[in-house]
């Protein structure tokens, strides 16, 4: 933000140079880990230098389980970046909600739950990031997949619908903050656009087209979501907001974004290490739209 003005006697000052905000995003999704894994402490090294924030978009942990938060605010405890996360289906089989949120919080780790944050950068640019679980649902027979039926189905539904009137009341709430960058977490997906090689069999398991429905009724510059493993990077919902699926298993490493105003995503940094042990194999390039 800010400008550089050159004044010339005489004459009004010139602006010379005019920067738009910016911020770095640094994203990672189903980390999946457990009470043996070993955190990789040169996988958040030297992150706070090339992003702004980390979005950890869950599936945190492998089954929710204390032992493992405990595992996951150690490998987030050294980096002074702030960090913002949902919980993913993974996450929510541990019973203990309450102690596993003050456990990532001692560790910086603020979890959003149907919330969001204003984070304000050095620079003054307001960062308004919300975070939500979301749900299945699937995406409608446009996409052939028919749902598990009957009462899970109608369960399902109702479920859906709660949440996307959840997510709309929380987008509502950050816009009326007039944040110069708006960002959404969320773990299912809210398109198909990202579920690359994952079967349509399989949809209804992995997101719904309500929550883009409710995303596209607002102003976001980038959403972040994971857990479809299969799926793939680069998408949108279908009124065009910027998706990403950081689902470890497909990007392979923290990927670092750079956003701008008016949905404008590029990449910010290039591969860096892995979170935990065992390491993803390792994937060439960004472009992947499969698998
Ligand atoms: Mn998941």
């Amino acid at each position: 933000m800010g400008q550089d003005a050159r004044v010339v006697p005489g004459m009004e000052p010139v602006v010379t140079h005019q920067t738009t905000p910016f911020v770095r995003v640094a994203a990672i999704a189903d980390i999946h880990i457990r009470a043996n894994s070993v955190e990789r402490t040169d996988a958040l090294a030297g992150l706070h230098e090339v992003a702004d924030m980390l979005i950890v978009a869950g599936d945190i942990t492998d089954m929710g389980r204390i032992a493992e938060v405990e595992v996951a605010a150690r490998a987030f405890d050294p980096t002074p970046m702030p960090i913002f996360a949902v919980l993913g289906n993974h996450d929510r089989r541990g019973l203990r909600r309450m102690a596993m949120r003050k456990t990532l919080a001692r560790s910086g780790v603020q979890l959003l739950d149907g919330e969001y944050r204003i984070h304000t950068l050095p620079d003054g640019t307001r960062v308004g990031v919300a975070g939500t679980t979301g749900t299945g649902g699937g995406f409608g027979p446009a996409h052939g997949e028919p749902g598990p039926g009957g009462r899970l189905t109608r369960a399902m539904m109702i479920k859906a619908r709660r949440e996307a009137a959840r997510l709309d009341a929380v987008l509502t709430a950050m816009e009326e903050e007039e944040p110069d960058i708006s960002l959404l977490v969320t773990h299912f997906s809210p398109t198909v656009s990202t579920l690359g090689a994952e079967p349509p069999l399989k949809y209804w398991m992995l997101g719904n087209a309500g929550l883009g429905e409710v995303i596209d009724r607002h102003h976001l510059d980038l959403v972040i979501h994971g857990h479809a493993h299969l799926g793939n990077e680069i998408g949108e919902t279908p009124g065009g907001t910027p998706v990403r699926n950081v689902a470890a298993p497909i990007v392979g490493h923290i990927m670092v974004y750079h956003v701008e105003p008016g949905r404008r995503v590029t990449y910010a940094a290039g591969p860096r290490p892995g979170i935990a042990e065992p390491e993803p194999a390792p994937v060439a390039g960004n472009e992947r739209t499969a698998r």
